[in-house]
């Protein structure tokens, strides 16, 4: 089965300025630090490599075409804009409006997209404007680096049952993986491209979807997979094919399993993680206690979590009971929570009273008994950047 995203995607050279070979080390290198110093876990958690999946597709980037902004360079190919009055392209019936719309056309158009997943990469929602390439989304809040998005390929179907047909594409926002909508698209009366809904996203279980169909009976026909592979990983995938079905409002899932079993190889685990603060100096020393939240979700139940924190040089364990600093770490083997649960691990330090602030953060992973780490299913909740401070 092929890796995500299986869908021919833009070449290389419309995520950014190209790379010199012998700057692309650097390059990582730079990221590495970058993310690290942030502890985004997702660095450690997924192989660097960046977009050496988004290759292979043969439609260039158009520079210099200006992004649509509605109805007039929407209407072609094909629609009947303006013909049918004010009846909905919903309604049954002849004259509906032709939902098809190319992926060049997307990559120039300005398009409703509905919200992303919340337990996986975010990007832009609402209207957005794509350039006639692929969009870079700015870091936020929630992920400090840029993700990009783009469309895939789209199938073409009357998923509404009004006798035309609409588009279903997907939509990517990514760095090495990331997230996916399955859009259902259509024209309006005049023209202009109106998302009708989401017809799969990558949540939950689902983490991959590949080929894409539209039934005679009006129903998506997705391959939807539990686990995302990315940049090498071969971490064995589950996969099924499910149906979706519009309702008149949403999308419903009309026939296939709605469930994966455990894939034994794959688990789903998190970290939340509070500030580390430190107490007022008491002779020449200020004490601070990290609580860190580890959580187990679904899938295959780890050994052990192992917890790792990153703390600012200088920082040593408050007690020889602690679990001790080396190299800047501190790693910590902890018990997996029941499912569904969470646990709290917390960590005592202590550093000289003449230091302060620093970064710090931390991570988990699930654990095998023979040592070996299991694959997360969401991979971008594993760390968090911890706030250091002092009181007093
Ligand atoms: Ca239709
Ligand atoms: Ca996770």
């Amino acid at each position: 089965m092929s890796e995500f995203p299986t869908q021919p995607m833009p070449p290389p050279e419309e995520l950014g300025p190209p790379i010199p070979p012998e700057r692309v080390e650097r390059h990582r290198h730079l990221r590495r630090v970058a993310l690290l110093s942030a502890l985004v876990a997702v660095v450690i958690l997924l192989p660097l490599g960046l977009f050496v999946l988004l290759r292979g597709d043969s439609t260039p980037p158009e520079p210099g075409v200006a992004p649509s902004v509605g109805a007039s360079e929407s209407a072609s190919p094909g629609a009947t804009g303006g013909s049918g009055g004010a009846t909905p392209s919903t309604r049954p019936g002849t004259g509906a409006p032709d939902g098809r719309i190319s992926r060049e056309e997307l990559m120039r158009s300005t398009i409703q997209v509905p919200p992303w997943p919340q337990d996986n990469l975010t990007g832009l929602s609402g209207w957005v404007k794509f350039p006639g390439s692929t969009l870079t989304v700015p870091p936020d809040d929630r992920f400090d680096f840029p993700r990009y998005m783009f469309f895939g390929d789209p199938v073409y179907g009357d998923v509404d049952r009004d006798g035309a047909r609409e588009t279903v594409v997907p939509l990517y926002c990514v760095v090495q993986g990331g997230s996916g909508q399955l859009l259902a698209l259509d024209r309006d009366r005049s023209g202009r491209i109106v998302t009708l809904g989401t017809v799969v996203a990558t949540t939950g279980e689902i983490r991959v979807f590949d080929t894409v169909s539209v039934t005679a009976d009006h129903v998506v026909r997705v391959k939807v997979g539990d686990f995302q592979r990315c940049c090498g990983d071969e971490t064995p995938q589950l996969w099924q094919t499910r149906g979706y079905a519009w309702n008149g409002q949403r999308f419903r899932q009309v026939s296939g399993p709605t469930a994966f079993p455990v894939n034994p190889s794959v688990t789903e685990t998190g970290l939340t993680a509070g500030d580390l603060v430190f107490g007022a100096p008491i002779s020449g020393v200020r004490r601070g206690v990290l609580t860190v939240t580890v959580s187990y979700r679904r899938g295959a139940r780890p050994d052990h979590l192992v917890v790792t924190v990153n703390v600012p040089a200088g920082v040593e364990a408050d007690g020889a009971a602690e679990p001790q600093v080396k190299n800047g770490e501190v790693v910590l083997e902890v018990p997996p929570p029941a499912l569904g649960g969470t646990n709290s691990v917390s960590f005592a330090f202590r550093r000289p009273a003449t230091q302060s602030g620093g970064e710090a953060g931390a991570r988990v992973g699930g654990v095998r008994a023979d040592g070996t780490g299991l694959s997360e299913s969401d991979p971008f909740n594993n760390g968090a950047s911890v706030t250091v401070r002092e009181t007093g």
